[in-house]
């Protein structure tokens, strides 16, 4: 054998004897594969001569390729072909694998050097790469993570994939260092778990990106989320609130939107700032500003100067957010201070952290298409999970899970659009809570809302619902708690004539007792008694004899429901009608 013929030999000796380990560990689920783009900040930085940190051209992969637990070789050579060869894999957990490639970025940076330009290109990698991957990771520094996370969480539209921002705050191949542990959970995380956000992993935890702070620059748990609990903690188990993972509703197809807008500005007040200072911030080209308030939102309303120009700026169609300067809760205009500057026109940012509130408002500012007003309503609504829906005391499960859900499927949040939302819904709710005779639905209900009486798109009320389905317990329920029994619904019925209509004695009983009138027209009256009496229909004579009903109404003909039933032979109700009292001797207009 020449030695070309041997390395040839070998070599197909050799992807067969992989092809037959592949066969017989099919056993074995598919690895998953993730993407890492590596940006650059602490986690693969090096001492430099200087003595201080600095990220390293192609140390972090060649490192990461010696680690067992970042690469089970022994797996890639046996498994590992063409284009797979630059893969790294993780060692199976309980027979599940990660297999990521990393994809460096040149220059790599201290994430103090990033720009938006910077979460451009890492959007745009996404969606090069999105359809080849599980899951992706982005190898992120710590001190610019909530903006770049906040950014791509807007930048990203219908996400279907999860994506984890992760770092550390002391290298990966030092001796004590986070970097490990928050890189092997983001990939697991990433690769094994569809949590279709963006999301930061630091600590032990996955938090929504859009949420979090970096709070503490010299700790391991540098980044919390103050206004949402974590999405999943990472202990000895791993526990995911699948309830509070935020999805794209609706058919479309994932896509990145990279041009932000760099108009905008965070402005924290502070006690004397002065009025130049807040003008020369609100100049031309500015066209979006996060304003820093005091508290649950408030500013000075002792201070004409200041109200005047963010009013100006807003009337000429500045988009002005109002968020705390507080790390945790929410602005609300529960003050004089704070509804002064409702009223110059500065919209109300939630509980939006201000890398969320400028981040979006960069997003917004620059879908080109929309509106000023779509603009300015868009950031009152909750996009990405940025901010929380519903600001109220005593949320119960029915509230928040069919209110919030049906609001996140009509993409409105603000709480002025909830509240429509809910008067919008609740006449419904209480109907079909009526119509299966559910009384703690329907109490459920009134502690929400408290009025029972109200009516959905066609005037029906509870009442009329579970009056005309012959719910008594449900009836009595709803009249112990004051429901109307006067109200008529689109086509003039009552629930009194409801209850004729379904022919339910006790009810029609206790309506009566409770003042319930029979409003039915007499022609319409006589009519229904003609047919009744012509079909030997003696529950619904006795029906209307007990709402109150005159037995003796004439129809166009002056005829009666006796007559009728003369004519047609019903004796049952010829007697049913001479009991209660209908005249033997009245004519009809022959005579
Ligand atoms: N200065 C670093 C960075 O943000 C800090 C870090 O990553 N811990 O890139």
């Amino acid at each position: 054998d020449t030695p070309e013929a041997s390395a040839s030999t070998n070599l197909v000796s050799q992807s067969r004897s992989k092809l037959a380990k592949s066969l017989m560990d099919s056993s074995e689920i598919e690895p998953k594969k993730v993407l890492v783009i590596y940006t650059g900040g602490t986690i693969g930085m090096k001492t430099n001569e200087k003595g201080v940190y600095e990220p390293k051209e192609d140390f972090l992969v060649n490192k990461l390729r010696t680690l067992p637990m970042f690469h089970d070789k022994e797996y890639a050579d046996g498994h590992f072909a063409g284009n797979e060869e630059d893969f790294l894999v993780m060692p199976h957990q309980k027979g599940k694998r990660v297999m990521y490639r990393i994809m460096e970025y040149k220059p790599l940076l201290d994430s103090s050097n990033m720009m938006e330009t910077d979460w451009g290109k890492i959007a745009s990698d996404l969606f090069k790469h999105y359809d080849q991957y599980d899951g992706f990771v982005v190898l992120h520094g710590t001190d610019t993570m909530a903006y770049t996370a906040s950014a791509l969480s807007f930048m990203c539209e219908h996400l279907g994939k999860t994506i984890i921002l992760t770092g550390s705050q002391i290298p990966i191949f030092e001796v004590r260092t986070d970097g490990r542990d928050n890189f092997s959970s983001s990939l697991i995380m990433a690769g094994l778990h569809n949590m279709p956000e963006v999301l930061v992993c630091f600590d032990n935890k996955i938090l929504r990106g859009n949420r979090t702070i970096k709070h503490d620059a010299g700790s391991f748990f540098a980044f919390t989320s103050p206004n949402l609990p974590p999405i999943a903690t990472l202990e000895i188990r791993i526990d995911v609130d699948w309830s509070a993972v935020f999805r794209p509703l609706g058919t479309e197809k994932f896509r990145v939107h990279t041009n932000m807008c760099q108009n905008v500005g965070l402005l924290r007040i502070f006690p004397g700032i002065t009025t130049q200072t807040v003008k020369a911030f609100l100049q031309p080209p500015m066209q979006g500003v996060v304003l820093q308030t005091y508290g649950s939102g408030n500013a000075p309303d002792n201070r004409p100067d200041l109200i005047n120009i963010l009013k100006e700026a807003s009337d000429i169609g500045v988009i002005i957010i109002n968020i705390t300067q507080c790390i945790k809760g929410c602005v609300n205009a529960s003050y004089a201070t704070g509804k002064a500057l409702e009223d110059a026109g500065v919209i109300c940012g939630g509980d939006m952290t201000p890398e969320a509130a400028l981040t979006k408002l960069s997003y917004v500012l620059s879908k080109e298409t929309w509106t000023l007003d779509k603009k300015r309503k868009s950031m009152k609504r909750n996009l990405r999970g940025e901010m929380t829906v519903v600001a109220k005391e005593n949320i119960t499960i029915l509230d928040f899970e069919l209110i919030e859900s049906v609001a996140r499927a009509l993409s409105v949040s603000s709480t002025e659009e909830i509240k429509k939302l809910r008067d919008a819904l609740y006449p419904s709710l209480m109907c079909a809570a009526a119509k299966a005779g559910d009384n703690q639905a329907l109490e459920t209900l009134r502690h929400l809302e408290g009025n029972l009486s109200s009516q959905n798109h066609d005037g029906r009320t509870a009442l009329h619902v579970a009056c005309r389905e012959g719910h008594v317990t449900t009836v009595q329920y709803l009249l112990h708690q004051g429901a109307s029994v006067h109200l008529k619904d689109c086509s003039g019925i009552t629930p009194l004539q409801d209850a004729v209509m379904g022919k339910h004695q006790d009810i029609i009983t206790l309506l009566v007792k409770t003042g319930a009138k029979l409003t039915i027209k007499p022609i319409v009256l006589a009519m229904e008694l003609c047919c009744a009496a012509a079909s030997e229909d003696i529950k619904t004579l006795q029906a209307y004899r007990d709402a109150g009903a005159n037995l003796s109404e004439c129809d166009y003909d002056k005829r009666t429901a006796l007559h009728v039933a003369v004519d047609s032979g019903c004796k049952r109700s010829v007697h049913f009608l001479l009991d209660n009292g209908v005249s033997w001797k009245i004519e009809d207009i022959s005579g």
